[in-house]
């Protein structure tokens, strides 16, 4: 508790903490019943309750009834919910400060004998309540229905698990969205405006249109994505960010290949709202309910159980093996309880989906002693920013009742930059959150990188080998599990366990019964309809899975034929046919997509949707400009030269050439049999076809 107490009159504030607690709590209760719930006379309950409901804190309502005494009820506003958490905040900062000072004198430390200092910070360990933004059920029903009069903002699916963490106090000491001087903070340096540290921007990002439709000052509800208000918040503040800086301080580069930088660029709002946030309900997940915890509910359950020391374990990965050796170990040398903590929000594109993830922990859970390990899941959305993810997440778990973290090779490492190279060094996250250990409050725990000592049978940490010339070290890389799952390859019983392995395979059938898409671009009468109708036919020939077609000219006609042709339909037109094309793999079909699809952004968005599910076979049919327009087959290029038709892909509009597509097919001087057998050849060589 790090809050400062710097109002002059503590015993107000007191009394101001202590009525919108109880107006919070029993919104319902009479004046009487309130004010010997805080202690003060009818009089100056009265002043109080006039005065907060001047600052707009409280709602006073006529209530209808026969008691002369009733006549009025109270409620809490949003502001006043906001006020209460600062209020309480401060509370507990001066309770403790007393606290402490009680403690000392009793103790002889301001005489210079030495403090018992175990003692003196009980009320701050890991295992008592933290904050949280919700306010009570009763003003929650309330809040709601004013709530529903508000200008709402619909949350992103990022933006959902941000502000659950924000409103259950697992991104304590946040009280909302930042703001501006928190924000700018954040990105420098790491810090918030207060000076404590805090590592990630935790932003609210909304379009130009929505952000100049606010006041600052003004509340709006936070709905998600089926129209449920989650939370309201009050603006505070408004400003258009520096992406590209953004980019560079907090996720070491402004390059679009980390998936947080291209976020940031292609998928988050062009301006940031900032303010406090008051919580109505949690999101609702349908989906692994017991195995959910909020950071409160871990504390209870570690008091409960008498967890002192706990060490948790990060994932995003399903756990084998050498995961459960290196958690053994960890807990071991920390002589502590383990929590597995695996991230359920959003991890990283083309990650094993949470709910096969998920099955896979349960199994391995039967494996560690039940009285020791635990396991709860946590709604993050990971951004992959290496170090500084390492101490966002080190303070998450500390949020979470952890005493010890541990912090892997690589950890929250995004994978290879444009130019090929890694992000981050290997141990860059260590290093960092070694900086600051003692600030986030959980220690560290390296993680060892373990492999298998055949010889002996057993996992061991790679640098304690002593004797690696004498024995065969077995590892499987990540890639290589991959590997041996898309081709359905045999995964040995030293690396992961039969009922993991049973589960991925489950989920991961080898990748010639997957289903995948090929997405053909290319200028207007550049043959893409034509090759992509004799790929159709080849794979038919072929059998085995089933095959759709959308062609540029069907889908205009079928799904688009509202879009013409500027930047904004272009785009919807491509989001809708990778939507369509992302079904289709996800539920084993081949789909054939063949239009224009002029700007790089789509196309790799369309590939980010399909590649969760198969695989995205970028082909480019690169028939010059000429070309194109010396065939001229729909006569469209004339009229386009004349001016007639406006925004004509390559003529007065431009095209992204394809910087690494899969596959490039020149149409001049090669007929189209042998343009489709290219695709087909490809196709078998990616695995995705098995030969006859
Ligand atoms: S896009 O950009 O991907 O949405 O275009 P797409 O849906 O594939 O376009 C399909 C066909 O529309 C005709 N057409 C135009 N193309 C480009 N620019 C303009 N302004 C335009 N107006 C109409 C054109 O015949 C496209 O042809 P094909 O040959 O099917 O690519």
């Amino acid at each position: 508790m790090t809050n400062q107490v710097d109002n002059p009159n503590p015993a107000e504030e007191d009394q101001l903490f202590r009525l919108l607690r109880q107006v919070d709590l029993a919104p319902e209760a009479s004046q009487r019943v309130i004010a010997s719930a805080i202690g003060v006379s009818l009089g100056r309950l009265n002043a109080l309750l006039r005065t907060a409901a001047d600052d707009g804190l409280i709602r006073i309502s006529n209530r209808a009834g026969p008691d002369k005494r009733q006549r009025f009820a109270y409620s809490l506003t949003s502001r006043g919910g906001v006020e209460k958490v600062r209020l309480t905040d401060r509370f507990l900062a001066r309770k403790l400060a007393e606290y402490n000072a009680l403690h000392a004198e009793l103790t002889g430390t301001t005489s210079g004998l030495v403090p018992l200092n175990h003692r003196t910070n009980l009320m701050e360990n890991n295992l008592s309540p933290i904050p949280e933004l919700y306010v009570s059920h009763e003003s929650a029903q309330k809040l709601k229905v004013e709530a529903a009069d508000l200008v709402s903002h619909d949350l992103t699916p990022r933006q959902i698990c941000d502000l659950e963490l924000l409103m259950n106090g697992g991104f304590n000491p946040l009280k909302g969205f930042l703001s501006e001087e928190d924000y700018n903070g954040v990105v420098e340096n790491m810090r918030l405006a207060n000076g404590q540290l805090w590592p990630m921007p935790i932003t609210l990002d909304v379009s130009e249109d929505f952000a100049s439709s606010l006041e600052i000052g003004q509340d709006i509800a936070l709905r998600d994505q089926e129209g449920v208000i989650l939370a309201t918040m009050t603006v505070t503040d408004r400003w258009e960010p520096n992406k590209a800086r953004e980019a560079e301080k907090v996720f070491g580069a402004d390059d679009d290949a980390h998936p947080a930088v291209n976020y940031l660029h292609n998928q988050a709002g062009k301006i940031y709202l900032g303010g406090p946030v008051v919580g109505i309900q949690q999101p609702v997940h349908y989906d692994f309910r017991a195995r959910r915890d909020t950071p409160n509910e871990l504390r209870a359950y570690f008091r409960k159980l008498g967890w002192r020391k706990v060490v948790a374990f990060q994932t995003r990965n399903p756990l084998h093996r050498a995961h459960q050796e290196l958690t053994f170990r960890a807990a071991r040398e920390a002589q502590a309880n383990l929590l597995i903590h695996p991230v359920v929000g959003m991890t990283k594109p083309g990650d094993v989906d949470h709910f096969t993830r998920v099955r896979c922990y349960e199994a391995v859970l039967d494996k560690y002693p039940a009285s020791t390990t635990t396991m709860s899941l946590l709604n993050l959305a990971m951004r992959m920013a290496g170090p500084r993810e390492a101490v966002w997440h080190g303070l998450i778990r500390a949020n979470h009742g952890c005493t010890h973290f541990i912090v892997g090779r690589d950890h929250a490492g995004p994978g290879k930059n444009s130019a090929g190279e890694d992000f981050y060094g290997p141990y860059d996250a260590q290093e960092l959150f070694r900086e600051h250990e003692s600030e986030i409050g959980v220690e560290m725990i390296d993680f060892k990188h373990m492999v298998w000592v055949q010889e002996r049978a057993q996992y061991e940490p790679m640098d304690e080998i002593k004797d690696k010339d004498d024995v065969t070290i077995l590892n499987i890389s990540g890639t290589e599990l991959r590997r041996r799952l898309a081709e359905g390859l045999e995964i040995p019983e030293w690396f992961s366990f039969p009922e993991v392995v049973k589960e991925l395979r489950r989920t991961k059938p080898p990748r010639s019964k997957q289903g995948f898409t090929v997405f053909f671009t290319g200028f207007s009468g550049s043959g893409k309809s034509t090759i992509a109708n004799a790929l159709m036919v080849k794979l038919m020939e072929m059998g085995g899975r089933p095959v759709t077609l959308l062609d540029g000219d069907i889908v205009r006609k079928n799904l688009s034929s509202e879009l013409g042709f500027s930047k904004e339909h272009r785009d919807l037109n491509i989001r809708r046919i990778g939507y369509v094309a992302s079904e289709i793999t996800k539920n084993g079909g081949i789909a054939i997509c063949a239009p224009i699809a002029p700007y790089a952004t789509t196309r790799r968005a369309v590939r980010e949707d399909i590649e969760q599910f198969g695989a995205f076979i970028e082909v480019h049919v690169a028939t010059s400009i000429e070309e194109c327009e010396r065939r001229d087959r729909k006569g469209l290029y004339k009229l386009a030269r004349e001016g007639k038709i406006k925004e004509f892909t390559g003529i007065s509009d431009p095209y992204d050439v394809p910087v690494n597509p899969e596959l490039s097919v020149e149409t001049e001087n090669v007929d189209v049999d042998n343009c489709a057998h290219q695709v087909i050849l490809k196709l078998e060589a990616m695995g995705l076809i098995a030969a006859q």
